[in-house]
């Protein structure tokens, strides 16, 4: 068999036999980061995880800290450049982490319509090379709602981010669930993007130093997406797609635990809330949920994620510019995967999950 057959000709250095598509690819306005900026300096933000992780992005003088915030801005060319030299043909653009979710009700849904505005134009500029998700206020989720119509149906995005909780508050909350609703009838997706740990649940991890990407955003947003499944969103909007970045935030891997005990729980009446479901939370994974390998490039982990999900249901993602690593890209298609199944992780499950 020639290499190239083998390995896709990624060791080579030559063209794969598909597209790549990265489906967690980061970017901010400098209206919204001069917002951030002006609450830091104000002090009055009560989010100890935003303050943790704007706090260094935007005072830290090293240079992960300056690059990031740089590359974050820059839509034009540099952005381009950077796609080329690692390998990427498309970038699924969401607004950083947490996006509008920590304004007030007003700032958030003005900084909603003004982040899309931008981000239509900056995909307008490059049609081939980005794809926009939207921006939405869940502090105001009937706002939220209509603006991801806006989005979809006058500014051609393909989607929805939320970014975790929105001033401590999850998406289990049937307040939110216009939001949903929408996404269900313009039947798009959610991208559930991490964000810090809420301010419930952050302080053993906050002062560990291990409330960011290193491990409390995965168990901020496995929790969140946790809690969507049992709260029974899935029961009530049965053709929702929700995207979930980092191998599934761990969840692939407690799938067995998670069916179990979540039969024991319910069946045992320990929590009059939690009601029975129609299917089991693993079917909920393999149904309603994609998983991306944003910050995962390590091929024994996608693996297991496809053996236990599905082919169809595991996406590439870079995280860019959080990890942005264009070595990761070429390594990883030397893994055993076959060039068929290749293709679907890198190229075909992202058409059809965002309908490229
Ligand atoms: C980081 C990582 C920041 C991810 C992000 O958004 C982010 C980080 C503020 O390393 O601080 O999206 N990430 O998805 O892994
Ligand atoms: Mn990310």
């Amino acid at each position: 068999m020639a290499s190239s057959e083998m390995n896709n000709g990624a060791a080579a250095g030559m063209r794969p036999n598909h597209l790549r598509i990265a489906t967690e690819e980061a970017w901010a306005t400098r209206e919204m980061l001069n917002l951030y900026r002006r609450m830091l300096a104000q002090g009055k933000i009560d989010d100890p995880g935003f303050n943790s992780l704007w706090g260094f992005y935007l005072n830290s003088p090293s240079a992960r800290a300056t690059a990031i915030i740089e590359r974050l801005q820059e839509m034009g060319e540099p952005r381009i450049r950077d796609m080329d030299a690692s390998g990427i043909d498309k970038q699924i653009l969401m607004l950083t982490s947490p996006g509008v979710q920590v304004f007030d009700a007003a700032t958030a849904v003005a900084v909603a319509k003004s982040s899309n505005d931008e981000l239509a134009d900056c995909v307008r500029r490059y049609p081939t090379r980005y794809v926009g998700m939207a921006a939405v206020a869940p502090q105001n989720p009937a706002e939220a709602a209509k603006e991801l119509e806006r989005g979809v149906r006058q500014l051609g995005f393909k989607g929805a981010i939320l970014n975790s909780h929105t001033l401590g508050e999850y998406l289990d909350d049937p307040k939110f669930w216009d939001i949903f609703a929408a996404a269900e009838a313009l039947d798009v997706p959610v991208y559930l993007h991490p964000n810090s740990p809420s301010k419930g649940l952050i302080e053993p991890l906050l002062t560990r130093g291990l409330d960011g990407a290193i491990y409390g955003f995965g168990v901020e947003t496995g929790m969140h997406l946790l809690a969507i499944i049992t709260s029974g969103v899935f029961d009530r909007f049965p053709q929702l797609q929700i995207v979930v970045g980092h191998l599934g935030e761990a969840l692939p891997f407690w799938l067995f635990r998670l069916d179990y005990m979540h039969r024991a729980t319910v069946n045992s009446r320990r929590y009059e809330f939690m009601k029975p479901l129609k299917k089991q939370v693993s079917d909920y994974l393999r149904e309603n949920v994609f998983i991306t390998n944003s910050g995962m490039a390590w091929a024994p982990a996608i693996m297991f994620c496809q053996q236990v999900l599905g082919m169809d249901r595991v996406l590439y993602a870079m995280d860019y510019p959080y990890q942005y690593v264009p070595e990761e890209v070429r390594e990883m298609e030397n893994s055993p995967l076959s060039a068929a199944d290749q293709k679907k992780f890198y190229q075909l499950n992202a058409e059809k999950v965002f309908k490229l």
